[in-house]
């Protein structure tokens, strides 16, 4: 598996050079200054690209070229984004990048409640905790008939804890929500996001589902024409946020987009810790069921609890069984070299990290984007990687 690193571009406050320090060959970066919609030019594409290769790295993936919000609707000025967006693709493939990561979240991209969650070790973590979610979408956001969304046990407990929430603490919830994680697309003030929701309203998984076949139809061609793969990024957390619906969620999700368009270039991101965050995610199996059109990984764990919330453990702990799934990666790799495939080294990188050391109370640390706690998830991946690949060769 080729390692990579996140990188937010110029403004990141970690280097290329610490990248290279850090063991990764290839960065996964995007053109976040671009609007959401806009083509992505060949010159900014070079710039980009340049600035890495004279650091010795490689723009191994994009993360992401986002897809606009009326693509996903089907509305306003879709034609013209999917335009837009395969040109994008084309530029990309003249450069020679060749893996492209998306997603197809409806209003918010990946979400959590709590971006400190502290841990036994005093380190911190990113945190899903479904009442605190449900507390903001009933009694903060106020989101028409949101109560009808959940079980009457689920409401009385949100009711509980807003009842026990200061006012600086609904503060931080509503914006550690909304305001919009790292990498993420969606940035919104409370209006707006009520705005974005009531747009949504109605279209139902059938619509977005068939919403996402027909983007698919629109621009595979195009990516298969410059030799791009794409990469579709399952839902954070995989289930639905605001009653909207999500449908890349689960292994029958994956399966039917794949099935939906069969070409190399309609492929899967392997998030572990966004499959990973329901129990009924089989991620092995995922791997084995769906390997050749897995072509980028984001490796990382989580707790699950019970009523669906989750936090972020280290790499190599927590509920999912991280070896097993690089095993599975590792024997993918393998068949795709035995079939000569161009594609055959699957990127993946340590995704998110705890805030350790300095880090932790350090505002200009993006939340899961640690230096140290991503080094030190990469350095624990590497030796499982390094040892299953020892001792494969060992017989
Ligand atoms: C979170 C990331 C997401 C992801 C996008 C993909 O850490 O995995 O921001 O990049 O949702 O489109």
């Amino acid at each position: 598996m080729q390692e990579t690193w996140r990188w937010f571009g110029p403004a990141d406050t970690v280097t290329l050079q610490q990248i290279r320090q850090a063991g990764a060959s290839g960065v996964v970066t995007a053109l976040d200054h671009i609007k959401t919609g806009d083509i992505w030019p060949l010159e900014e594409i070079k710039t980009r690209q340049t600035l890495l290769t004279q650091n010795g790295l490689e723009w191994t993936v994009v993360e992401s070229v986002p897809v606009h919000q009326d693509i996903k609707l089907r509305n306003g000025n879709y034609q013209a984004y999917i335009n837009n967006y395969r040109q994008s693709l084309i530029n990309l493939g003249e450069r020679g990048i060749k893996r492209v990561c998306y997603n197809f979240m409806p209003v918010v991209d990946w979400t959590r409640t709590n971006l400190n969650f502290e841990l036994e070790n005093s380190s911190s973590a990113l945190r899903f905790e479904m009442s605190d979610f449900i507390a903001y979408d009933i009694h903060i956001l106020e989101r028409v008939d949101a109560a009808s969304d959940y079980s009457q046990a689920q409401v009385g407990k949100a009711a509980e804890r807003y009842a026990g929430m200061g006012d600086e603490e609904k503060m931080l919830l509503e914006s550690n929500i909304i305001a919009g994680l790292p990498g993420g697309e969606g940035s919104y003030d409370r209006q707006g996001i009520k705005a974005a929701i009531e747009a949504f309203r109605g279209i139902g998984t059938a619509g977005l589902r068939r919403n996402l076949q027909l983007f698919l139809a629109d621009v595979i061609p195009a990516a298969e024409e410059a030799g791009v793969v794409l990469a579709i990024h399952p839902d954070d957390p995989p289930f639905s946020l605001f009653g909207l619906p999500r449908v890349v969620s689960t292994a029958q999700d994956a399966r039917a987009i794949i099935e939906s368009i069969p070409s190399t270039s309609n492929g899967l991101t392997l998030c572990a810790g966004s499959y990973g965050a329901r129990s009924d995610n089989d991620l092995v199996a995922m791997v084995n069921e769906f390997g050749p059109s897995i072509h980028f990984v984001h490796l990382r764990n989580i707790h699950r609890e019970s009523d669906g919330s989750f936090y972020e453990t280290e790499h190599l702990e927590g509920d999912n069984d991280i070896v097993g799934i690089i095993s599975a990666l590792l024997n993918q790799e393998s068949a795709r070299r035995l079939n000569n495939s161009p594609l055959a080294e699957i990127p993946m990188r340590p995704d998110h990290g705890h805030a350790i050391g300095d880090e932790k109370n350090d505002p200009t640390v993006r939340p899961g984007y640690s230096f140290s706690g991503r080094l030190k998830g990469l350095a624990e991946l590497r030796g499982v990687i390094h040892t299953i690949t020892t001792l494969a060769r060992r017989g």
